[in-house]
Formats: structure tokens, C-alpha cells, sequence
């Protein structure tokens, strides 16, 4: 029998969090035969809600989930924490100017990345989803100097899987053909989603849709503004898919990525592509034992280029106002 693995999640009481909590228990998360102990954590005001959802929790009788444990401290919720996966933030509100949200989620994410440095395994592995993703990702690892840098990464995944379901229906193909999908920079409308490494049933990608006008002008805002059509469309941000997303971007990087395919993972840059160190920015990584490394070689075209730039100017002008700030 496996010990538990500690699984920590903030902003359980969200609507993310009801969609997530109940995939992990059910060994989703970390395999079929992995069993946890959840730690959530949540302000004040979204304990009790928290609570109700712990009551679902061990209503389901999952076979896999050992203690449920809920908490407003950040020092309890990441003690022994093995994975934590960062949800909680502070949305952007009317009239909110970038700098007000950077300085609103550095008071959380900078706390809570202390709390992780003082508290979590030696093994932690922290995913970061609540936006803006990859600089509050920044801010969390920048106030843990004692955990690895490469332990902390945002989220990007849901945007790959919404690059290979677009591309499946453009198509045809089933998304199971489709590999070796990029994602390059920041989570944001800024994202470039690449198709030119990608492959379809084994042949290039580009070169299947041979289409670049569709790929500028309807794939790439498509797949950059699909979360606000979900919100157009549902009347609430996507929640259901970004918990799959948050559950497959830790299974990949736990269970690694399959032969012949890459995945997208917002992780801090050592350089490569151009993309300065130190900023977390989304590239194409192979995963194995746990272990991350960047996919090397690839040719840049100038269209990808450009847009590559593009989306690491964005992040750069983000540390640098968290810098300003204090916050890193
Ligand atoms: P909700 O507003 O439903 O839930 C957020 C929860 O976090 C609330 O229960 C709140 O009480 C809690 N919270 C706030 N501050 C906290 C703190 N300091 N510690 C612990 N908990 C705290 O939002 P939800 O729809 O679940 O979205 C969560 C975050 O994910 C948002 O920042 C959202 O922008 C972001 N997203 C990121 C995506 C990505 O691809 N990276 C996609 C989906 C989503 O938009």
C-alpha cells in the first residue's frame, strides 16, 4: 500500500475547485491506484462552502481519498504538500488597472509561496491556474528561494487542449491524431497557440491545413478568446474544462508524456528560444519521472516568431511591474 500523496488546492470552494476536488479523489489526478490526502484552502468567507463541498467529498466514498482537511492558513494547507495546485486569485474587477492586479494577487500568491517554502515536501510540484497565471506562478517562486525554480508552473493546458479540438474540427481528424501542439507565452489573449511543429495522423500540421489566413485570422483568436466565448455563451468562466486541464497538466508531468508527442507548460524560461530567464512562459516540454525538459531545435518561422515575441513582451512588462511592486 502507497502512502497518501498531500494534494493541495486553494479557492476549493470555486466553481474550479467543485469541478477539480472530485477528480482527484477519484485518483484522476495522480493514477488509479494513488491515494490522497486533500488539503484545502480557502479565505475565511469560503470555508464553510468548502466544507459542504468535503461533505460531497466523503459522500462518494472514494476508495482513494484518505482525510480531507480545511483551512484558512496557508501554513496548515501546504504542510508535507506534494502537489499544490494554486486556483484561488483575485479576479479583475471593473475599472481595475493592471497594476491594482498584479499588487491583489501578489497578496496572495507571495504569501502563499512562502508558505510553500516553509512548509511543503521536498518534492513539491505546484501548478498555478488562478490568473494572471504565469506571473502570479512568478510571484509564488519568488518567495520560495528554497524550493526549485522548475517546481513552479502555471497553466497553459487548457489552451492546448483547445488548439488540438479546433485543429480536430478544421480537420477532421480525431484529436488522438493530433501531436506535438505548442503553446508559446503567456496565458492570456497574447498566447500563441503553434501548429507549425504539430502533427496530424503523422503529417505536418501546417502543411495538412495549408491555410495560413485561417491560422491568423480564425485559429489563433479562436483558441486566444475562447474563454471569453465560454463566458458569452454559459454566462460563467470555463470551470469544468479548466479543472481537466489542471488535472492533465500534473498527470503528464507525474506520469509523463507518451513517445513521439510534447505538451504545454508555462515553466520558468532557462533561456531557450529567446525567451528571457527567468519569466514563466509557456514552451513545448517533454515530461519523465516527474521531471520536465524543453523540446530543443525546433525551427522558428517568422510568423511564429513574432508572435512568440509578442506574448513574451507581455510577460516581461508583467515582472517588471511586479518588480516595481515589490512582489518579486
Ligand atoms: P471562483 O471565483 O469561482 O473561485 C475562486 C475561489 O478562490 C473562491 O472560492 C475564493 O474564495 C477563493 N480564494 C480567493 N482568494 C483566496 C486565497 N487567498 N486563498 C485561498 N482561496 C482564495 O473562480 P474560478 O472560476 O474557480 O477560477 C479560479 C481562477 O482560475 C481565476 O483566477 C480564473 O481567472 C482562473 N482561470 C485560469 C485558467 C487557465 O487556463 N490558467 C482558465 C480558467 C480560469 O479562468
Amino acid at each position: 500500500t502507497r502512502t497518501p500523496v498531500n494534494v493541495t488546492v486553494t479557492g476549493a470552494a470555486g466553481q474550479i475547485g467543485y469541478a477539480l476536488l472530485f477528480r482527484i479523489a477519484s485518483g484522476h489526478l495522480l493514477g488509479p491506484d494513488v491515494p490522497v490526502n486533500l488539503r484545502l484552502l480557502e479565505i475565511p468567507q469560503g470555508v464553510k462552502a468548502a466544507e459542504g463541498t468535503a461533505m460531497e467529498l466523503d459522500d462518494c466514498a472514494f476508495p482513494l481519498l484518505r482525510g480531507i482537511e480545511i483551512t484558512d492558513d496557508p501554513n496548515v494547507a501546504f504542510a508535507g504538500a506534494n502537489v499544490a495546485l494554486l486556483v484561488g486569485a483575485r479576479p479583475r474587477t471593473k475599472g481595475m488597472e493592471r497594476g491594482d492586479l498584479l499588487a491583489a494577487n501578489g497578496g496572495i500568491f507571495k504569501p502563499q509561496g512562502k508558505a510553500i517554502n516553509d512548509n511543503a515536501a521536498d518534492d513539491i510540484k505546484v501548478l498555478v491556474v488562478g490568473n494572471p497565471a504565469n506571473t502570479n506562478a512568478l510571484i509564488a517562486q519568488a518567495a520560495a528561494p528554497d524550493v526549485p525554480a522548475e517546481r513552479f508552473t502555471a497553466m497553459t493546458r487548457l489552451d492546448h487542449n483547445r488548439a488540438i479540438s479546433q485543429l480536430a474540427a478544421k480537420t477532421g481528424a480525431a484529436v488522438s491524431d493530433i501531436k506535438k501542439l505548442t503553446i508559446w507565452g503567456n496565458h492570456s489573449a497574447t498566447q500563441y497557440p503553434d501548429i507549425f511543429h504539430a502533427e496530424i495522423a503523422g503529417k505536418n500540421a501546417a502543411e495538412v491545413v495549408n491555410d495560413e489566413a485561417w491560422l491568423a485570422d480564425t485559429f489563433i483568436p479562436t483558441v486566444a478568446k475562447r474563454g471569453a466565448a465560454i463566458i458569452e455563451a454559459r454566462g460563467a468562466s470555463s470551470a469544468a474544462s479548466a479543472a481537466n486541464a489542471a488535472i492533465d497538466h500534473v498527470h503528464t508531468w507525474v506520469n509523463g508524456t507518451a513517445a513521439g508527442d510534447w505538451t504545454s507548460m508555462g515553466i520558468p524560461s532557462d533561456g531557450s528560444y529567446g525567451v528571457p530567464e527567468g519569466i514563466i512562459s509557456s514552451f513545448p516540454v517533454t515530461t519523465k519521472d516527474g521531471t520536465y525538459e524543453i523540446v530543443q531545435g525546433l525551427d522558428i518561422n517568422e510568423f511564429s516568431r513574432a508572435r512568440i515575441d509578442a506574448s513574451v513582451k507581455e510577460l516581461t512588462e508583467e515582472r517588471d511591474a511586479v518588480r516595481e511592486l515589490g512582489l518579486i
